[in-house]
C-alpha cells in the first residue's frame, strides 16, 4: 500500500455506510469527504444516529442533519428514507446555529419522510419495559421511535412530511393514528410500570397520547419546516446533471440492517448501500463508488449477538483497553459500547451485501500499546468450519470464531498522516486485514481530527 496525493477517493457520487454495527466513525469521514463534495445526503434512519466530528478540536454531534452542514456552502438533504422527527431537527438546527452554523439556507427535506410523533418514542419504550418485564432479550433500541415509526411507513399509514402542510388532512389521519396507537400503548402500560422521558409525560394523559399537544406543536413547526421541504428526489437528480459531486451518509452498519443484519437485533431500515437509491429517490447507477466504514476492532452498542466480543469491563484487559481507550460511549443515548476483536468474516458478508469499493479503516490508534491482536477469520458453527457470518441471530450466536493472532506495537500511530510512518506491526494489522476480507484499504483514519487521515490507493 502506498500514500496518494489526491484529495478523494475515486467515483464523483459516493456512499458511505458503516460496516459493522454502527459507530465506525462514518461522521468524520462523511465530513472529510466533504472537502469536494457539493451536496452530502441522509438516505434511513432517523435521530438514533450519532455522528460525532471534530474540527479544529471542537466537538459536535449530529443525529439527524448530514455530517456536510459543517462546511460552508455544502447543500444538505435529508432523503424520502428517513424517519423524521421535526421536534428533533429544530432541537438540532437550534445547537448549531449557536455555534454560528447556518443551516435553514442549505438544508433540504424530503416531502415524503415519514414523520416520528411523540407516540411512536412512546411506543418504542413501552415495548422494550414489556419485554424486559417479560424477561424476553430486549432490542436495545435508542427509544426514539424508530421501529414503529418504519411500522407505519410499511403499513401504508405514515404521516408524511407533505402531510404537515394541509391542517385538516393532517388532523384526520393523525386521530386515525392515535387510536390504534393508544390502544396498543394501554396493553403495554398494563404490563409494565413505564418510565417515560419528560417530553413525552407532556403529551399524556390517563395513559394516552393527547390530540391537540401533538396537533398544536406539529402545525407550528410545520410553519417553520415549509421553506425547508423539498422534492428531495428531483432536486438531486438535478444537481447530478449539473456536475455536483454528491455523499450519501449511511447512518447505523450493515449489522443493523434489517435485512442482512443480526436480525432480530437490528434496526428497522436498509442500512446497506443499495438503500443509497431508494432512500434518497436516485437511480443506482449514480452510486459511482462505495466506501465501508470499518473500526480496526468491533463494537455494538444495544442487544443481541457479537462472536467477537470481549469482556471489556475488566479492568487491563484487551476489551477495556478498547472501550475506555476508544471512549466507547454511545453519541445519542450515552449507553457504553461492547467491544471485541476485528471481525474478517463479519466483514466479508458486509463487503458482499454493500458492493464496496474500499476500506476506510478508523480508530487504528485506539489499538496503540496491545501486546498481540487476534483477528478472526471464520467460525465452527454446529462442527463445520464456515468464513462468513451467517445470517440471523439464531445462527450467528452459535458461532464461535476462530482467531489468527498478530502482534501489537507500542509506538504512537495517533495523528499519522503517511503511511510509512505507521508502526511497522500496525502496517502488517492492515495488510491482514485487506487479505482477509478481500476488500482493499483506502484510507486509514489515526484520531477523530479532520486531518489525521491518510489516503491510499
Ligand atoms: P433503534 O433505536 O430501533 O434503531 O435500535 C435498534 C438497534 O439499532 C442500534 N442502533 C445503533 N447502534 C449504534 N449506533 C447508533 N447510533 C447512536 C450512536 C446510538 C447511541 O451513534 O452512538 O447513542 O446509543 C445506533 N442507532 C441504533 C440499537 O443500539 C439497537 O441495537
Ligand atoms: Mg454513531
Amino acid at each position: 500500500m502506498t500514500n496518494s496525493n489526491s484529495a478523494v477517493v475515486p467515483g464523483r457520487n459516493v456512499v458511505v455506510v458503516g460496516t459493522q454495527w454502527g459507530d465506525e466513525g462514518k461522521g468524520k469521514l462523511v465530513d472529510w469527504l466533504t472537502e469536494t463534495a457539493t451536496g452530502v445526503v441522509r438516505f434511513q434512519g432517523g435521530h438514533n444516529a450519532g455522528h460525532t466530528l471534530v474540527i479544529n478540536g471542537v466537538k459536535t454531534a449530529l443525529h439527524l442533519i448530514p455530517s456536510g452542514i459543517m462546511r460552508p456552502g455544502v447543500k444538505c438533504y435529508i432523503g424520502n428514507g428517513v424517519v423524521l422527527s421535526v421536534g428533533k431537527l429544530f432541537e438540532e438546527i437550534a445547537g448549531l446555529e449557536k455555534a454560528g452554523v447556518d443551516v435553514r439556507s442549505r438544508l433540504r427535506v424530503s416531502e415524503a419522510c415519514p414523520l416520528i410523533l411523540p407516540f411512536h418514542a412512546a411506543i418504542d419504550i413501552a415495548r422494550e419495559a414489556a419485554k424486559e418485564k417479560a424477561g424476553t432479550a430486549k432490542i436495545g433500541t435508542t427509544g426514539r421511535g424508530i421501529g414503529p415509526a418504519y411500522e407505519d411507513k410499511i403499513a401504508r399509514r405514515a404521516l408524511r412530511v407533505q402531510d404537515l402542510k394541509y391542517p385538516d388532512r393532517f388532523a384526520s389521519k393523525l386521530r386515525d393514528l392515535l387510536d390504534l396507537h393508544n390502544h396498543v400503548l394501554t396493553t403495554y402500560l398494563g404490563s409494565a410500570a413505564m418510565v417515560w422521558d419528560e417530553k413525552i409525560a407532556t403529551y399524556m394523559k390517563d395513559g394516552a397520547i393527547q390530540f391537540e399537544p401533538v396537533f398544536d406543536e406539529a402545525m407550528a413547526q410545520a410553519e417553520l419546516l415549509r421553506p425547508m421541504i423539498a422534492d428531495v428526489s428531483r432536486e438531486l437528480n438535478r444537481a447530478h446533471v449539473e456536475g455536483a459531486n454528491l455523499l450519501f451518509e449511511g447512518a447505523q452498519g450493515t449489522l443493523l440492517d434489517i435485512d442482512h443484519g443480526t436480525y432480530p437485533f437490528v434496526t428497522s431500515s436498509n442500512c446497506v448501500a443499495g438503500n443509497a437509491a431508494a432512500g434518497a429517490g436516485v437511480g443506482p447507477g449514480m452510486l459511482h463508488y462505495v466506501l465501508g466504514i470499518t473500526k480496526a476492532y468491533c463494537t455494538r452498542v444495544g442487544g443481541g449477538p457479537f462472536p467477537t466480543e470481549l469482556a471489556w469491563e475488566e479492568e487491563g484487559t484487551p476489551g477495556w483497553h478498547m472501550a475506555t481507550v476508544g471512549a466507547e460511549k454511545g453519541v445519542t443515548t450515552g449507553r457504553s459500547r461492547r467491544c471485541g476483536w476485528f471481525d474478517a468474516a463479519l466483514l466479508k458478508r458486509s463487503a458482499q451485501v454493500n458492493g464496496l469499493s474500499g476500506l476506510c479503516i478508523t480508530k487504528l490508534d485506539v489499538l496503540d500499546g496491545l501486546s498481540e491482536l487476534k483477528l478472526c477469520t471464520g467460525y465452527e458453527l454446529d462442527g463445520e468450519f464456515i468464513d462468513i457470518l451467517p445470517m440471523g441471530a439464531e445462527d450467528i450466536s452459535r458461532c464461535k470464531p476462530i482467531y489468527e493472532t498478530l502482534p501489537g506495537w507500542s509506538d504512537s500511530s495517533v495523528g499519522v498522516t503517511q503511511y510509512d510512518e505507521l508502526p511497522e506491526n500496525a502496517r502488517r494489522y492492515l495488510q491482514r486485514i485487506q487479505e482477509t476480507t478481500g476488500v482493499p484499504i483506502h484510507v486509514v483514519s489515526t484520531s477523530p481530527d479532520r486531518d489525521h487521515t491518510i489516503l491510499l490507493h
